[in-house]
């Protein structure tokens, strides 16, 4: 780590923190002089571009070196992919990705033993039931929008980040100490988990998922094609625990959501308050809502036993007509999307989508609409400006101002949050203060710590769905695109432009003070908590060197360790049509040497971290000599790091 003085780690100091007159440099020089962050989120002041700078002056200030370290850690959902990546901010270079709802050829996510627990799990029965008679384990895909952090007081904290999988209804959670997969839970009831967020205040005790596709109640094929009878879930998610807490049934379909800076109120966007089942009946009214949900009123309900109990989970009827105090229904234009809280802690942004409006709520005067029913909900709509074509997200610079993506216009338009409700008010004035063209056409956007207290306003990024003419190109599929811009006072300053596979979906911007991750894994870890149950079972020092081989009848375990440059068992012999486990614990503890095991022509391999213990099990079926390699280079003699599976021939 470099820390905050500007030196790098090779003890230099770095390029930037010579240049006094540049960004970086300055708040490098302000960290020479003993002015420490004061907050962890390095809401660095002395670091804002300053306004009017060039564009290659605001490009030369965010320059990250060879060997230099970035300020922000940037963490990408990747849609379709299914996994989330890591990248440097400014630099944009990519330097993980995390497994999550894919399978993974390097790491084994998805074929090792500690894997698939993590996915059955929390697996609904009648899931393992369609992949059993799929032939299958797991799922392997997933299409995961969104990721975002744990809070503690509407700051990052460093813990967990939190992702959805609306391919298949799940919610997964990553430890930010060995940045990898530790849960994934299946919702029951709900359909397609798309907007997720944490809770910000006082802490994220809950995550919240919303439910975008339309289903029966009982969702058993006695109910088929009748939509009458459908309906959809709010789910609150139980961070800690990773269990379902309570959902909340509604009136509509639900989007995108999230949480205020308070902990009493969580927002979902509803596209479909028509119901309809096609896209004619969904954009057939002008208005559609946003739905509160009002914490403190739902906790009080459990309390008092007024919910039904649905596959195990405490549904409550917060759909609008049921006269709850749940839910608040607040009519918003026209399919809205994207739902932004602002971290003035008042200001609640939802994208109109099919309108070119940004719809702006004051969250102070919601209480007042779940004491009075007499009360217009769109009274709490304090601002509405007219920004372009396709508001998609919104976020925030935390000096008063949004940007906003508009899909259809290719455009980001920054505005002014207290200019847009003097102009709602009737005052002449323009919340515009400025638009960009972006290449093309805009989904998520986010700025360093904007979606949190510590908001710093140093850059920007919009995350396009399409790259067209803007590379080489690589056949018919192409790549998306997305584009890192410096904050320079009221303009944006493009910094990076570049391609990203299958799809840039969201990303939050974190200060790298948040996040510190372990070098070596922990010998303790839980994560091979039931391996390592297993191995005492059977008399064997998981933490040593093993070498053992256990019988139990026709299943096999196979015991080894791993040290650079090689594996403790040179061969192992078993019978054909053996079940075959083999757990490899890597006793290097040395920083980055990662091994692997790689069963030659069995479809077999997964990554060993440093001081980890992986497992996998997988079925003998071919007589015969078979190598085991290490696939994750680690030796001068890494290629040398291999043995023999010697299988009998049993027939
Ligand atoms: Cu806008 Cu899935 Cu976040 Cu797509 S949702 S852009
Ligand atoms: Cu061990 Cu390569
Ligand atoms: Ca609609």
């Amino acid at each position: 780590m470099s820390d905050e003085t500007g030196k790098t780690e090779k003890g230099g100091i770095s390029r930037r923190a010579l240049l006094g007159t540049s960004a970086a440099g300055g708040a490098a020089l302000a960290g020479l002089g003993g002015a420490r962050l004061a907050t962890i989120g390095g809401a660095t002041g002395a670091a804002t571009v300053a306004a009017g700078t060039t564009t290659a002056q605001a490009q030369e200030a965010a320059h990250v070196g060879p060997g230099d370290l970035d300020e922000y850690y940037g963490f990408w959902s990747s849609g379709q992919t299914g996994e989330v990546r890591i990248l440097g901010v400014p630099s944009m270079r990519e330097f993980m990705r995390i497994p999550v709802f894919n399978r993974c050829s390097a790491t084994g996510w998805g074929q090792t033993n500690e894997s698939i627990r993590i996915h059955q799990e929390n697996m609904l029965p009648a899931t393992r039931e369609y992949l059993a008679a799929n032939g299958k384990q797991i799922h392997d895909n997933g299409d995961l929008h969104h990721v975002h952090m744990s809070f503690t007081e509407g700051r990052y904290d460093g813990r967990f980040l939190y992702m959805n999988d609306k391919a298949n209804t799940r919610v997964a959670r990553v430890r930010c100490d060995i940045m990898k997969c530790d849960k994934i839970l299946e919702i029951p009831n709900a359909k397609a988990i798309h907007g997720l967020r944490p809770q910000k205040w006082p802490r994220t005790n809950y995550i919240f998922a919303n439910g975008e596709d339309e289903t029966p109640m009982v969702n058993d094929g006695s109910i088929l094609d009748d939509p009458e009878q459908y309906v959809n879930f709010f789910t609150a998610v139980d961070a800690d625990e990773m269990q379902v807490a309570w959902q909340v049934m509604v009136t509509g379909n639900l989007d995108n959501t999230d949480a205020d800076y308070d902990g009493k109120y969580a927002f979902s966007t509803s596209y479909n308050s028509e119901m309809g089942m096609n896209m004619f009946d969904m954009t057939a009214n002008d208005m559609d809502h946003v739905v509160v949900f009002n914490i403190a009123e739902i906790e009080a309900g459990i309390e008092r036993g007024d919910y039904v109990e649905l596959n195990g989970v405490k549904v409550l009827d917060g759909r609008r007509d049921a006269g709850s105090q749940y839910t608040r229904y607040v009519p918003i234009p026209n399919n809205p999307h994207g739902c932004n809280m602002a971290p003035d802690r008042i200001h609640l942004c939802i994208a109109g989508k099919l309108s070119p409006t940004v719809s702006v709520i004051d969250v102070r005067l919601l209480d007042a609409l779940f004491e009075d029913d007499s009360i217009d909900p769109r009274s709490v709509v304090v601002a509405e400006p007219e920004l372009g074509l396709g508001p998609l997200h919104t976020c925030f610079d935390g000096q008063g101002n949004a940007f906003t993506t508009l899909f259809l216009d290719s455009q980001v338009v920054k505005w002014n949050i207290a200019r847009a409700i003097e102009a709602y008010n009737g005052a002449d004035v323009d919340p515009i203060i400025a638009k960009n063209d972006v290449h093309y056409q805009p989904g998520h956007n986010s700025t360093t710590m904007g979606e949190t207290l510590d908001a710093d306003g140093r850059y920007y990024l919009t995350m396009n769905k399409f790259s067209k003419d803007r590379f080489l190109n690589v056949g018919p599929l192409k790549p998306e695109n997305e584009q890192l811009f410096s904050i320079n006072g009221d303009s944006l300053e493009l910094l990076h432009d570049g391609p990203t596979f299958a799809e840039p979906h969201d990303s939050i911007l974190v200060h790298r003070s948040i996040v510190n991750p372990l070098n070596v894994y922990e010998r303790d870890d839980p994560t091979w908590a039931e391996t390592r149950a297993q191995a005492e079972a059977d008399g064997v020092d998981i933490d040593g060197f093993m070498d053992t081989i256990i019988r139990d009848g026709n299943r096999v375990r196979v015991y080894m360790s791993s040290q650079a440059p090689s594996f403790s068992l040179e061969s192992f012999e078993v019978n054909q049509g053996d079940e075959v486990t083999v757990i490899i614990t890597n006793l290097d503890d040395i920083d980055d040497l990662t091994h692997g095991f790689c069963m030659g022509d069995h479809g077999v391999a997964m990554e060993i971290g440093p001081q980890a213990t992986s497992s996998v099990t997988f079925t003998a079926a071919k007589a015969g000599v078979y190598w085991y390699y290490c696939q994750w280079f680690c030796h001068a003699l890494h290629m040398e790091m291999r043995g023999r599976m010697l299988v009998n021939p049993t027939a």
